[in-house]
């Protein structure tokens, strides 16, 4: 395990930020909510955190979108950014730092960081001419384009991996020397950066070609950006703009002790090529050191297709949050995604989730061991070890002493972000508890005066209620609201619910039983 380790530096953890061309939808929330777990995750081990999130603001695509709706480039993206900040609120996404691309501060620290690379000699006067996606604001390579016929017999021309149109540009603009960086960018990739290791690969092959990248544009074309320091004639490339707000939420260029390099950055796979190339270059070009790690995640698909802004497919997290509540919508997107394959989009599997496992699992197991008819004195009964050799089969007993090695299990699991299989083994563990419940009947041995029957009773309540108050404290970064009123319930004090806690047998038992509650009641997919 990791815990206790580098206490004094902050985990730091960041989300790409995302473009406000339109409103955030359930792809956006799930980047976020895979930030948030891990720093929950880290909380929980007793961590300080640095994560950050935010809006890009800048570039033509934001230009044009708020061109099309008609009002000025500044009120269109306080818009939009602001139902950003919101869906967070909502989803409980703790973020510490929000950067927007259009604030003050980030904005001297791009200043700071192109003036870096000028003074280091890796940006020099150019000309370009190519292929340019506005939707993915992208320089594609002739082989990345195809030709493709419309309906009405008309031809365009699109970005192959994205599918968006592209459009041919010409210009003098400044250049940064990305060619130059090939074998540095080999040497970071060998210690093993990117997660999962098979999206190495696709690097590895857009690495054969590293042309120069062209880092900005005519002023008269791109006006809504950063300009160039010393030549307002042309206006910094977006996503050079875009990356630096990673070093803007360490405390660049003000602050000497920023945190730096992140431990971990996560992304799209549809972003691979900016945060794998361009961003480690940038730094290796100006003396910093590139991000330890790049985890990289799948899209959620909607009939099969990418959910994008741009396609309109879009499903709606708030309206979503609304209907199933935070924690079983949270639920679901961290056991359903994953960093390897697209998730399908479906309510009636959201409902599915919520019920089957957060209802009729955790909760009733919450019942049935807290039911005053079966927990007459509203307390976790002392546990004599040797009773569970009387009263437990071996395998009973086996299960049992595996619960306190689950919290390792579940950490090496959740430090992978392979979320769905740290869900799948603590609910395992709540799976068997109850049918360890159903077994041995509480519920009868409750209605006995016989006293062995109170000690069996005892015994099968303890090891129950034991399995849900580590199941309650390793499911905290998922289910942060109901894993509070489960803990509450239980008797568990606040200052008792960390990792080391956890891994430990709770001696004197909780005290007192909080208040009853509901736990998580049974939801409908909306018709
Ligand atoms: O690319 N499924 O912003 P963006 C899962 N501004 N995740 C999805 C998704 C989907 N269908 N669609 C989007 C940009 N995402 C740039 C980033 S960073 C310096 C600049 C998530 O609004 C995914 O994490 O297009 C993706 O990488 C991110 O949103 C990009 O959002």
């Amino acid at each position: 395990s990791t815990a206790g380790k580098n206490c004094g530096s902050p985990y730091f953890i960041t989300t790409p930020i995302f473009y406000v061309n339109a409103a955030p939808h359930v792809g956006h929330l799930f980047c976020a909510l895979l930030a948030d777990a891990m720093a929950r995750w880290q909380k929980v081990k007793g961590r300080s955190t640095l994560m950050a999130t935010g809006t890009d603001e800048h570039g033509l695509k934001i230009q044009q979108a708020a061109a099309n709706h008609g009002v000025d480039a500044d009120t269109f993206c306080d818009g939009v950014s602001a139902k950003f900040k919101s869906l967070f609120i909502e989803a409980d996404i703790q973020y510490d730092q929000f950067i927007r691309t259009t604030q003050q501060g980030h904005i001297d620290a791009v200043n700071s960081f192109w003036n870096r690379l000028f003074s280091q000699g890796f940006i020099y006067q150019g000309s370009y001419a190519g292929w340019y996606s506005v939707s993915d604001e992208a320089f594609l390579a002739l082989e990345d384009v195809e030709e493709q016929t419309r309906a009405d017999g008309t031809k365009l021309t699109i970005s192959k991996e994205s599918g968006h149109p592209v459009t041919w540009m010409e210009e003098n603009n400044y250049m940064f020397k990305l060619s130059h960086f090939q074998q540095d960018l080999l040497h970071w990739l060998k210690g093993g950066v990117i997660h999962p290791s098979h999206y190495e690969a696709d690097v590895r092959l857009m690495l054969q070609q590293l042309p120069d990248l062209s880092i900005s544009r005519d002023s008269k074309r791109l006006s809504w950006g950063i300009r160039v320091p010393g030549d307002d004639s042309q206006t910094i490339y977006v996503w050079l703009d875009a990356l630096v707000n990673y070093l803007t939420a360490s405390g660049y260029p003000h602050c000497d002790t920023y945190h730096w390099p992140p431990d971990c950055q996560l992304i799209g796979k549809d972003i691979l090529r900016f945060h794998a190339i361009y961003w480690p270059a940038f730094l290796i070009a100006a003396g910093m050191e590139p991000p330890r790690r790049l985890i990289c995640h799948s899209h959620w698909l909607v009939d099969k297709v990418k959910m994008s802004k741009s396609l309109g497919n879009v499903i709606d997290p708030v309206e979503k949050i609304n209907h199933f509540g935070v924690d079983g919508f949270r639920y679901f997107l961290l056991k359903e995604g994953s960093l390897n394959s697209d998730g399908a989009y479906s309510d009636s599997r959201v409902a599915e989730r919520i019920n089957s496992d957060l209802a009729n699992t955790l909760g009733n197991l919450l019942g049935r061991c807290t039911a005053p008819t079966v927990n007459k004195r509203q307390e976790l009964p002392p546990l004599c070890e040797d009773d569970l050799f009387e009263f437990l089969s071996i395998g009973e007993r086996e299960m049992y002493t595996l619960l306190y090695e689950l919290p390792n299990r579940v950490d090496s699991l959740y430090e992978e972000f392979h979320f769905t299989k740290a869900l799948d083994q603590i609910f395992g563990h709540l799976h068997w508890a109850n049918s360890l419940v159903q077994a041995h009947a509480p519920w009868q041995l409750g209605k006995s005066v016989e006293p062995r029957d109170q000690v069996h009773l005892s015994v099968v309540l303890h090891v129950a209620m034991e399995t849900l108050r580590v199941c309650g404290i390793l499911l905290q970064p998922v289910i942060p609201r109901l894993a509070e009123r489960l803990l509450t319930r239980l008797g568990v004090p606040r200052s008792e619910r960390g990792y080391q806690d956890a891994q430990t047998k709770a001696v004197s038992g909780f005290g007192q039983l909080g208040e009853k509650v509901l736990l998580q009641k049974k939801v409908n997919a909306p018709s």
